[in-house]
């Protein structure tokens, strides 16, 4: 299979750490693509221009992040870390929109800010920032309840909180949000997440 990625995105991070739980790294071919930089190579494989893409052993072509995760995890891991059916498997997903969607206002709030100062917009920098700290807020208060056994939410949620230090840098160290970091240093120590850690 080849991994269409680019070193440091989060949503890329989800597929390695679900490739390293179903033992699947070594059959990944990982090709690097600078989405900006490079739009034809992205482009004809997605058309959104974004990656995670997944190109499988048979030929198609499968994004974005959540697809690629649980194809890797229903096609190879028994539906370990998302079931097939049931309250769990809704449950589950939910968190995982909230998880990318909370990385989704960040790369925002990222883009946002790399633009020149004088065309940047507080208000909208606000608004994605409300976003980020309402979903980490709704992490911290459920970290608690989150299963011993890794699960697709949890990779979704390891991915973001990884990220934020990266990125967001007033938010470095996570002070506001305690528990939450408490449980992202104790994943850290899985293989999974700690050979997918990124590292500027
Ligand atoms: N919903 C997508 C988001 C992927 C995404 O935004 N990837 C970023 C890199 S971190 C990207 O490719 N950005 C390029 C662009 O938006 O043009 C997923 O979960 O795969």
């Amino acid at each position: 299979m080849e991994l269409k990625f680019s070193g440091l995105s989060p949503y890329v991070r989800k597929v390695n750490i679900v490739a390293h739980e179903h033992g699947l790294a070594d059959r990944l071919r990982l090709t690097s693509v600078n989405t900006h930089s490079e739009p034809e190579k992205i482009a004809p494989h997605n058309p959104l221009g974004k990656i995670p893409v997944l190109i499988t052993d048979a030929g198609e072509t499968i994004y974005d992040s959540p697809v690629i995760c649980e194809y890797l995890d229903a096609e190879f891991g028994n539906h370990r870390l998302l079931p097939a059916s049931g309250p769990r498997r809704w449950q589950i997903m939910t968190l995982v929109a909230l998880a990318d969607g909370l990385l989704d206002a960040a790369l925002l709030v990222r883009h946002e800010r790399a633009r020149p100062v004088v065309e940047q917009s507080s208000e909208w920098t606000d608004l994605q920032l409300g976003k980020v700290h309402r979903a980490l807020g709704y992490f911290e208060r459920e970290v608690d309840t989150f299963s011993s056994d890794l699960d697709m939410a949890q990779v979704a949620v390891g991915a973001a909180v990884g990220y934020i230090p990266l990125r967001l840098l007033d938010l470095e160290g996570l002070p506001k949000w305690p528990k939450l970091k408490a449980w992202y240093d104790k994943q850290s120590l899985r293989h999974s997440f700690r050979n997918t850690m990124p590292v500027l």
